[in-house]
């Protein structure tokens, strides 16, 4: 008998946990052959995974060993999926994303990159490690719409405001959008350093990346 969406779901998040690999590729296997909702597989299964198997981390019940077999279940899983996103026909806008200088955590931001991508945007990524003045130069070069920043680490987080002080020491500030996200991250500290936007996960980073761009005014906060 098939399963419900919510059972393969969970399936895929604890198969991410326990890092099963091959149970992970089979499970996607069967969201497809259900025709289930990849995106929602991605957000509520792999992510969700993910996201338990960080606070496994915070609790000392993993190490990173651990982590990364679950990230490589998880990637496993995004392989089989990827291909049937829908994306949308419509073009959104240009995003610079990438992981500031010094941090080398990047399953969040690969995550919110699919999604940005899904929703219509054209992602131009910068990877992980990335120097605040990298940001602006793509950004300028590839008329971006939106600056997207993501870190893991509270001693890193001072690379995104230094990404929104360049943009106004070259008196561009208004040709861009900045949106920030990751652990450390609040909405507090998104305002404090001067962005416009910040979303506490990858699906709610498409929700504000689109009202960025409608225009809508004040710190775009989707926590
Ligand atoms: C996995 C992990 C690792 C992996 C990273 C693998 C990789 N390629 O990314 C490995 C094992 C390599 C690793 C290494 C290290 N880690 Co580590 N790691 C984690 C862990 C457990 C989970 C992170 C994760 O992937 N979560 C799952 C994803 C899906 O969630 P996420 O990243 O939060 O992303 C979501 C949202 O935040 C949001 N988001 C993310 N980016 C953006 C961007 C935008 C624009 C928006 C809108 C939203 C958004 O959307 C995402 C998807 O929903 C965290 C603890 C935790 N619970 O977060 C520690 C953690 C981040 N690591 C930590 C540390 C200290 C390190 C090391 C320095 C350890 C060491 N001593 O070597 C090194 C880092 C070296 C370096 N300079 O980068 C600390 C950071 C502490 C601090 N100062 O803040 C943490 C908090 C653990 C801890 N409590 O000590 N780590």
């Amino acid at each position: 008998m098939a399963k419900s969406k919510e059972e393969l779901f969970r399936e895929l998040s604890e198969s991410v946990v326990e890092m099963e690999e091959e149970r992970t590729v089979k499970v996607a296997e069967e969201v497809v052959r259900q025709g289930e909702d990849a995106y929602e597989a991605i957000e509520k299964g792999l992510s969700h995974g993910m996201e338990r198997a960080g606070q496994l981390f915070e609790e000392e019940e993993y190490f990173i060993p651990e982590l990364l077999m679950c990230s490589d279940a998880m990637y496993a899983g995004l392989d089989v999926l990827k291909p049937h996103l829908k994306r949308t026909g419509e073009k959104k806008g240009r995003v610079v994303i990438g992981v500031i200088e010094g941090d080398t955590h990047d399953i969040g931001k690969n995550m919110v990159r699919i999604m940005l991508e899904t929703g219509g945007f054209e992602v131009t990524d910068l990877g992980r490690d990335v120097p605040p003045r990298r940001f602006v130069d793509t950004a300028k070069e590839i008329d971006a719409d939106i600056i997207a920043l993501s870190t893991l680490m509270t001693t890193t987080m001072d690379g995104m405001g230094k990404v929104v002080k360049i943009l106004e020491e070259e008196q561009i500030r208004a040709g861009f959008k900045v949106m920030v996200g990751g652990g450390p991250i609040s909405p507090g500290f998104a305002k404090r350093i001067g962005a416009d936007g910040y979303a506490v996960n990858a699906a709610e980073a498409v929700k504000v990346a689109k009202r960025l761009l409608e225009g809508v005014g004040g710190v775009q906060v989707v926590a």
